[in-house]
């Protein structure tokens, strides 16, 4: 079946570049914000799921569009999915913006063709692309659990009250999405699936963890902490391909600038499932770092996981006496709520390691080695995946560097 007849059928018509004009001239917000009639737009959309149009004006003014497609453009029309999930980012984004500045902000939403506007940042840079070059990194990760932190404090029952709580679990159901993440995050690298793959050299490695009842039982306990535990409204797939950032630059003064983006995958759940994704995605810039023989920044970035643990932790106490009732929720609460938290965190970040190597939707940082860089990555992503999953009770954050280092 052609893409044409598939997009016909949901009933919205999907944007081309050059209908990009007078889609902004029909909504009164954007044509404000840009002149439609100088607009020049380029799609540069490169994830898994979206169309993005990057838009500008004669007066350098400027706005990107993300439309939800109602396909995985990864994969293409033969697998549908709702474009309905752009009506959830648009929700999670405006929560997300309510409780932090380190997030992309919305502009306009249009729920009649899953259009979202959002404010530009081409002069910011996706995490992803800084850490393979061999960019700094200092204070990203840190950033960003400050932003975790803030979010999952501010969208708990701890801060809205038990009603409203449940009020916006429900209505912040996704349930489309969440099954991506249940397939290809915890389920499919385990058990197995058709869209797995790995290049030869790691084809005995991910042999061997399949055949370990260990690692996959600790899989499935967190799949059944994702689907089971709802304590605050999360990112959902906080990897460093959804993280802009640009500077410091001490020749301009110009600070750090860090902003989570592509929340389609919100959803309320448990708050170790953003920081483990987080992790992982840290362990990867470092397993690409040991296998360029650059064993300083590899400790470096392994060491995030340490630091930004550490600024979560800080946060959520300094939230803490903000809004919560001391009369239900005593300070054990959160010591406790805690270490459940850290133990989430180190599994959710073994089950993307696991993912990220073996399953569909693989990172640049372990793909773009050549074989011998890869099988050293790799081979140690699925050596980090066994630890954060199997031992997540007892592991320390020094263990986890002397792994990756030794
Ligand atoms: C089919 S979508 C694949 C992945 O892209 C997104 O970034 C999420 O990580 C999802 O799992
Ligand atoms: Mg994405």
């Amino acid at each position: 079946m052609s893409e044409q007849v598939l997009i016909a059928e949901p009933g919205y018509a999907v944007l081309a570049a050059d209908a990009v004009p007078e889609y902004v001239a029909s909504r009164p917000v954007l044509a404000e914000l840009v002149d439609p009639a100088t607009l020049r737009v380029s799609e540069v959309g490169d994830g898994n799921l979206n169309l993005v149009f990057r838009c500008a004006d004669a007066a350098g003014r400027r706005l990107v569009l993300k439309q939800a497609l109602p396909y995985v453009r990864l994969v293409g029309p033969d697998w549908p999915m709702t474009p309905a999930r752009a009506a959830r980012e648009a929700a999670a984004l405006r929560a997300h913006a309510e409780l932090s500045d380190d997030v992309c902000r919305l502009v306009d939403f249009d729920p009649d063709r899953h259009v979202l506007a959002l404010e530009d940042l081409s002069d910011h840079e996706v995490f992803r692309a800084r850490l393979n070059a061999g960019g700094p990194h200092d204070e990203v990760a840190e950033r960003l659990a400050e932003y975790v932190a803030d979010v999952a404090f501010g969208t708990s029952f701890l801060a809205l009250g038990e009603e409203e709580f449940r009020r916006r679990a429900a209505g912040s159901v996704n349930p489309e999405l969440c099954a991506i993440t249940e397939d290809l995050i915890l389920t499919e690298p385990y058990l197995g699936a058709p869209r797995n793959s790995v290049r030869p050299p790691l084809e005995p490695v991910v042999a061997g963890l399949q055949a370990d009842p260990s690692w996959v039982a600790a899989a499935m306990a967190l799949k059944h902490r994702f689907l089971a535990c709802q304590e605050a409204l999360l990112h959902g797939d906080l990897h460093t391909g959804s993280v802009f950032v640009r500077g410091p630059d001490e020749n301009t003064g110009d600070t750090l600038s860090v902003k989570a983006f592509d929340v389609e995958f919100a959803c309320y759940g448990p708050v170790g499932f953003d920081l483990g994704l987080l992790w992982a995605n840290m362990l990867f810039a470092g397993a690409r770092a040991v296998a360029l023989g650059e064993p300083d920044r590899a400790r470096s970035l392994f060491g995030t996981l340490a630091s930004s643990w550490q600024r979560f932790t800080e946060r959520l106490w300094r939230h803490w006496p903000t809004r919560r009732d001391p009369a239900k929720y005593p300070d054990g609460f959160l010591t406790w709520w805690l270490a459940e938290i850290a133990r989430d965190s180190f599994g959710f970040a073994g089950c993307e390691a696991a993912r990220r190597t073996i399953g569909l939707a693989k990172v640049s940082d372990l793909e773009s080695l050549d074989d011998t860089g890869y099988e050293v990555a790799g081979t140690l992503m699925l050596r980090f995946s066994r630890a954060l999953l199997v031992e997540r009770d007892t592991l320390t954050f020094d263990e986890i560097v002397a792994l990756g280092t030794s």
